[in-house]
């Protein structure tokens, strides 16, 4: 690693820190890893409420794992009940501005009343334990509301990103065999309202498990409701009780299944368990965001990544924080709308993705020099590698070089953050997620499993498992087996290539599979691919990450064609819509290359990683020798690009 200096946490930080020092930190991780039984149902014990205890800290089958078995608890009880009876009751559980301007802080009792007069709303459609809701909705309260309900009756719910189209919601539906869809009119991005309401009609014209869709009016937009199936929330809401009881869940139970993508066209959905994964997101919120209870913790990701899920709702909820939310774009209505929203409500942890930062820093500093950020005390990274020059700018022009920066490598199989500083114990280095947590034993190995020397690059497994993991996908256990347990059997490999340094920091270098990641959200080649042979005119069709210098990666495509005469930038144009149709507007490919051929192996498998170095470099010089037709390459690489 060529970035040296090391950042050690202020003596004042340490002082207030939740994990003290090294010692702290190294007296937490041993515990935990000499004895993880105790260690965790410790914590479960002291930190959540359990309406049965468990009989068994864990059961681990590999591949299968089982937390607190035979306990019994409810996610939305722990978020919220619970609180009640605390001087919490009146504090503000979501404080929420709109993209417009409007606010709306809702205090645990409040949130209480919503969420049960909801969660009613939902038994009086006839739902109940182990059902499944799709829930597509913007970036307001009712989202949360919305999960929090699900919860509380056990139903399994399944948030799908707003930016998704009609078509990838309509592919998550019929996998999750989901009773009902929960959405808006629309909601604000960029002064404009975005219709959800039209792509789930389109939808549900293939859904037939679906009996009913609730509508929540958030921008007043006109909206066609199908009689029988369609209702809106507030005339269902208008007719139902204040009070619901909490249903007493097995902590095996699944709480959510949430679609990612994985090497195939098909998207993976990674299902959750309730008691296991709401502790590991709690006690993250300690560990890593030092969360005290007089913050305003705000995490800027959509509530439609796994993000969103740990620490915007589940995570902050659980320990009684204030989560802050925003429903529209940064750069709305100018791009110090983020420094705005920290200088108003005096947010103290500030937790956001690469890409943002690096669009900031593009903008300059005069966006956030133009505001008090003194109330920050703890800053955070997700969602990419994130590179010294960025990490030196957060540092500096946000974090006015008081503020500890955690760049928190998880993923959404993970569910919650593995690998970190604790902002009160472990140094920083710039560009590296330093230290696995407690409970957390991840390293770096070759094919074979053997754990590579220092600071070689090579596979990140994790060799235990632990309470926040996957439980597996949903109706797919040989998948869940095959893609993260067989490789290296009885470890769980990730996906991302990693270093290991003398100090044992971890530096997470990105993918070594065919998952791309444009601004923090995770693409795979196969699903765009598929979504462009698709289209008429596309006979072939191969999809690779080409390093960017705002969203860390952007899709390139290489596309041969059907006989027939085309215009290439009228079909370019073409492509683009279609891939927004498909997929969604957020995985557009920035670059469309058209070509007579695409470079194969003997084999017929295409050779992405030679695309790869022509969009990086235009030239190869990679291993070519199991390539079948050799003057693809050097033409491909010779050609100017379309565009
Ligand atoms: C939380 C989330 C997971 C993938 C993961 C990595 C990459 C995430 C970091 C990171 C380097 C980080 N879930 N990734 N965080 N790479 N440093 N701090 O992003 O399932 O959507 O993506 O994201 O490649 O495997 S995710």
């Amino acid at each position: 690693m060529a970035e040296e200096r090391t950042y050690p946490p202020s003596p004042e930080f340490v002082k207030h820190a939740h994990v003290k020092g090294m010692e702290g930190y190294r007296a937490l991780y041993k515990r935990a890893e000499e004895h993880p039984g105790e260690f965790w149902s410790e914590l479960a014990d002291k930190e959540l409420f359990w309406f049965e205890k468990w009989s068994k800290p864990f059961e681990w089958n590999p591949p299968f794992v089982k937390w607190f078995v035979g306990g019994k608890t409810n996610v939305s009880y722990n978020c919220i009940d619970r609180h009640l009876t605390t001087a919490r009751k009146n504090k503000v559980a979501i404080l929420w501005e709109g993209e417009p301007g409007d606010q709306r802080m809702i205090s645990y009792q409040e949130l209480h009343r919503l969420v049960s007069r909801f969660a009613n709303v939902l038994k009086s459609r006839g739902l109940k334990a182990g059902d499944r809701a799709i829930i597509y909705m913007p970036m307001i309260p009712e989202l949360p509301v919305a999960m929090l309900a699900c919860t509380r009756l056990g139903i399994i719910h399944s948030v799908v990103f707003g930016g998704f189209s009609a078509e990838a919601l309509k592919a998550r539906i019929q996998d999750l065999e989901a009773q009902v869809v929960i959405t808006a009119d629309g909601g604000w991005r960029r002064g404009k309202e975005v219709r959800l309401k039209p792509a789930v009609d389109d939808a549900l014209a293939d859904c037939p498990t679906v009996l009913d869709v609730i509508v929540y009016r958030r921008t007043g937009g006109a909206v066609e409701m199908k009689p029988g199936r369609d209702r809106w929330w507030h005339d269902l809401d208008e007719k139902t009780a204040e009070t619901c009881d909490a249903e007493p869940m097995d902590s095996e139970a699944p709480l959510y299944v949430l679609y990612t993508s994985g090497t195939t066209g098909k998207p993976k959905g990674i299902v959750h368990s309730s008691g296991g994964y709401l502790l590991q997101a709690h006690m993250t919120m300690k560990w890593v965001f030092d969360l005290h209870e007089e913050d305003t913790y705000w995490c800027t990701a959509d509530i439609g990544w796994v993000t969103g899920h740990s620490y915007i709702v589940y995570g902050p909820l659980s320990v009684g924080a204030t989560t802050v939310m925003y429903e529209g774009a940064p750069d709305c209505p100018q791009p110090d709308r983020f420094w705005r929203l920290i200088e108003k409500y005096r947010v103290s942890i500030f937790y956001t993705s690469p890409t943002a930062i690096r669009a900031f820093v593009r903008q300059g500093d005069q966006w956030p020099n133009a505001h008090d950020l003194s109330s920050l005390r703890l800053l955070g990274s997700v969602g990419e590698p994130i590179n010294p020059a960025a990490w030196e700018w957060y540092h500096k022009t946000i974090g006015k070089e008081r503020c500890p920066i955690v760049d928190t490598w998880w993923q959404t199989e993970t569910g919650a953050i593995m690998i970190s500083p604790l902002p009160g114990a472990v140094p920083t280095k710039p560009g590296s997620a330093t230290l696995p947590l407690p409970g957390v034993l991840p390293d770096v190995v070759d094919l074979n499993g053997k754990p590579v020397e220092l600071n070689h690059e090579g596979f990140l497994i994790i060799r235990r498992p632990w309470p926040s993991m996957l439980r597996t996908i949903w109706r797919d256990p040989k998948r869940y087996e095959e893609q993260y347990w067989k490789r290296i059997p009885g470890n769980y490999l990730t996906g991302d290539a990693a270093r290991c340094d003398s100090d044992g920091y971890f530096c997470i270098l990105g993918r070594v599979d065919d998952v791309m990641n444009v601004s923090g959200h995770r693409l795979s080649t196969m699903e765009l691919e598929s979504a462009l042979v698709r289209h008429p005119a596309v006979a072939e069709a191969a999809v690779v990450g080409k390093p960017h210098e705002i969203t860390g990666q952007s899709v390139a495509c290489f596309v041969t064609l059907k006989q027939g005469n085309w215009d290439h930038e009228q079909l370019a144009q073409d492509l683009r819509q279609w891939v927004a149709h498909e997929i969604g507007a957020f995985a557009k490919p920035e670059q469309i290359r058209f070509t007579d051929a695409l470079p194969k192996t003997r084999s017929g498998k295409i050779m992405r990683r030679l695309l790869r170095e022509i969009v990086t470099s235009n030239t190869v010089a990679g291993d070519v020798t199991t390539l079948e037709d050799l003057s693809v390459v050097t033409r491909l690489a010779a050609q100017t690009e379309e565009e």
